[in-house]
């Protein structure tokens, strides 16, 4: 199968470009001009807000399958950048709806999206089922809530073949240390390589969240070009939160260094959700996927990866 992969130079476009490759699919990955991109697959340089440049590349590789994963995908700087967030994560998404509309009718498309649409959830809603109402709490939940409203009118106008997922929170190691768990493994590495004072910052630690590792999330999304229904939305996480200070707890127990916790009020949001946690019945019965590696194998490979990235330093 060919698949091309927009957004491949992104944390989850890496771990794509593996599973698809290692599962013997032709990969075609595509980055912005000043990102660096694995040499594994056929690189091609594309901003998806030129929609010609999509077209043209759509129409060159004739992918039986597009993964787009292009996007500002920041919460915190989409309050930052509302109008530029808006428009590569709606208005990037439409370029890549026409292109493939256009020039590859045939192909599955998978449009990645995120357990952020939800938003403002009752704690009695978790777990969060896929027909929960959207009510999202940010700029960045809003854009992919509006990504996904435009792809079911695509299905439903043009019959094309789209899969939508809303992705939960996912980690491991080369994640940005803007996600808490990269963020306090890192903290950690940077002590012990003695890089920075026996402390570590920290934000909410009653937050309860449902993590899965990145190498899971990248397993569901091959499952369901496979086997998921077209213009179905599906939730793709563990279904299981544990609090941050249970994150924290783990990975400060991986280290032999004596850190000190402390509250960075920086760390604290104003509307913390107290609980997400999704539901994920629907993706396990169309695809039999549920996640296996463990959170706190997460943590200490992330922890690991940091370890190896601060000695290099
Ligand atoms: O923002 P950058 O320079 O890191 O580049 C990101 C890239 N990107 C674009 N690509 C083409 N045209 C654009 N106008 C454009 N703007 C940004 O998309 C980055 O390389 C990639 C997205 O990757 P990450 O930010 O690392 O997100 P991640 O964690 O791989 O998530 C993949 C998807 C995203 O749609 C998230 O919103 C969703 O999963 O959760």
């Amino acid at each position: 199968m060919k698949a091309l992969i927009i957004g491949g130079a992104g944390f989850v476009g890496g771990y794509l470009t593996d599973e698809l490759l290692s599962a013997g699919h032709e990969v075609h990955a595509t980055c912005l001009e000043n990102e660096d991109i694995t040499e594994k697959c056929a690189v091609h340089h594309l901003d998806i807000m030129d929609k010609e440049a999509i077209g043209r590349l759509i129409c060159e590789i004739s992918p039986d399958v597009v993964y787009h994963l292009a996007a500002q995908s920041s919460v915190a700087l989409s309050w930052k950048i509302p109008q530029k967030t808006a428009e590569i994560n709606i208005v990037g998404a439409i370029n890549v709806l026409e292109a493939v509309r256009e020039f590859a009718e045939k192909a599955r498309l998978i449009m990645i999206g995120s357990g952020e649409e939800y938003g403002y959830i009752a704690p009695n809603a978790c777990p969060i089922k896929e027909s929960e109402p959207l009510a999202p709490a940010n700029i960045y939940a809003v854009t992919k809530a509006a990504q996904e409203m435009t792809a079911k009118v695509y299905v439903r106008a043009y019959h094309m073949d789209i899969v939508m997922v809303r992705a939960f929170n996912h980690s491991g190691p080369r994640q940005s240390i803007a996600f808490v768990i990269s963020d306090f493994c890192r903290q950690i590495a940077a002590v012990e390589c003695g890089l920075a004072p026996p402390e570590m910052l920290v934000g909410n630690l009653s937050a309860k969240r449902d993590f899965t590792d990145v190498r899971d999330i990248v397993r569901a999304y091959g499952l369901l070009v496979e086997k998921g229904v077209s213009g179905k939305v599906y939730n793709v996480g563990r279904g299981n939160a544990v609090s941050i200070q249970y994150i924290l707890n783990t990975a400060l127990a991986m280290s032999h260094s004596r850190i000190e916790v402390k509250n960075d009020p920086k760390r604290m949001r104003a509307s913390d959700i107290p609980i997400i946690e999704p539901d994920v019945s629907e993706i396990f019965r169309d695809t039999g996927w549920k996640a296996e590696i463990s959170v706190e194998r997460t943590i200490e490979d992330t922890l690991n990866y940091w370890r190896e990235v601060l000695k290099r330093s």
